[in-house]
């Protein structure tokens, strides 16, 4: 919608209506993308957290902040199976088994089980450089997504017909995120 309004906001004579709906969009804009904080507090964290899935499955899962070397402290207790966290880069996302045993072959820079994982980021990323996830302070190849959900894994190499450029041409579309190495896997937008 709201492309459109600016699209016609540029035909015809601009009026103040749309520059304030156009400002609207903006602010809009900015909201689907979640901040790079962390919340140190329990309430904070698990606020930020539920941003990440449906509430029906935040509710159930366990919920688990990160500390210092490698250790978590689980904040609830979970029990359909996901795992939700805030990520060192501080997206909040929502994980099944092997979606979680893919993120830690991610973080130890280790070849990732050869398992079909899910993930979901209803709230958005914090943007990532596509071109390989150990190499983000680069900024190259920079990409950032709305609320998506992730099929991680090597076998999603088998679902075909998916955009593999290393710059992303439209991020809301589906894509492939990190294409060719060993942590490709599928982003799909869900608004
Ligand atoms: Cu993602």
């Amino acid at each position: 919608m709201c492309a459109k309004i600016r699209k016609g906001c540029l035909a015809s004579t601009c009026c103040l209506v749309a520059a304030v709906i156009i400002a609207g969009c903006a602010v809009r804009a900015q909201q689907q993308y979640p901040t790079a904080e962390i919340p140190t507090t329990e309430p904070a964290y698990i606020a930020k957290v539920k941003t990440a899935a449906p509430e029906q499955i935040v509710n159930k899962a366990s919920i688990v902040m990160m500390q210092g070397g490698g250790k978590s402290r689980e904040l609830q207790a979970g029990s359909n199976g996901y795992t939700c966290l805030i990520s060192p880069d501080g997206t909040p996302l929502c994980a099944d088994q092997n979606g979680m045993e893919w993120m830690k072959a991610v973080g130890g820079k280790a070849e990732p089980p050869d398992k079909i994982g899910f993930i979901y980021m209803l709230a958005g990323d914090t943007g990532a450089t596509n071109h390989h996830p150990h190499q983000r302070e680069t900024r190259m190849h920079w990409v950032q997504t709305g609320p998506h959900v992730m099929i991680v894994g090597p076998r999603v190499r088998e679902m075909a017909g998916y955009p593999r450029t290393l710059d992303v041409a439209d991020p809301n579309q589906p894509y492939v995120m990190f294409p060719g190495t060993p942590y490709e896997h599928l982003m799909l937008p869900t608004n």
